[in-house]
């Protein structure tokens, strides 16, 4: 594209650290004078798509608006984050296709399902567990994981800063710096 944008693509299970992560690299971009921009559940399933729940077909236009919507802050110029879980492989595969996969870079957040659950920041996977919540994802909906990631972070082998670093890293030969 005319600009050097691209979009920066978190998955992973919910609590798994993509958010934060997320919002460091953000940081650093900013920092470095980097126009960017994050779509998150905070403002994207209580905005545009507010309705939609997590079923299959849910998510699946939930990931299609939001691969939309970040093409078009690549066309505005803006390295673009986002962090959603896109468990299905088919999915994050529309998202690319949409995106365009040279404007496309798939980070993958892996943190066990089993950490996750102790973690359980949100009580979400309790919840899930007592059959409170259905369709959520590691318990009694499926995570595909990504076989070919451009950056996989491990979190319980490595530590916050490390995992920035990585994804810094990369994005900084993507912006050719
Ligand atoms: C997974 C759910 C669910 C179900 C609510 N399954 O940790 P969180 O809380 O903040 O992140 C999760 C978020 C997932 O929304 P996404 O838009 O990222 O999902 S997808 O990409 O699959 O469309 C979690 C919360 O919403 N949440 N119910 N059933 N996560």
């Amino acid at each position: 594209n005319k600009h050097n944008s691209f979009v920066i693509w978190f998955t992973g299970l919910s609590g798994s650290g993509k958010s934060t992560i997320a919002n460091k690299v953000e940081e650093y971009l900013f920092d470095n004078g980097i126009q960017t921009y994050t779509l998150d559940g905070d403002n994207i399933r209580m905005g545009i798509n507010k309705g939609l729940g997590f079923n299959e077909e849910d998510r699946n236009e939930n990931l299609r608006r939001i691969a939309e919507i970040a093409k078009l802050f690549v066309d505005a110029g803006m390295v673009t984050i986002a962090a959603f879980v896109s468990p299905l492989e088919k999915d994050r595969e529309l998202v690319k296709d949409i995106i365009g996969a040279d404007n496309f870079v798939e980070v993958f957040v892996h943190t066990s399902l089993k950490e996750c659950e102790n973690r359980d920041v949100k009580g979400l996977y309790k919840k899930a567990r007592a059959g409170e919540i259905k369709n959520f994802t590691g318990i009694n909906a499926p995570y595909e994981k990504p076989t070919t990631p451009d950056v996989l972070i491990e979190t319980e082998k490595e530590n916050i800063e490390a995992a920035i670093e990585k994804v810094v890293t990369f994005v900084k030969h993507k912006l050719e710096l």
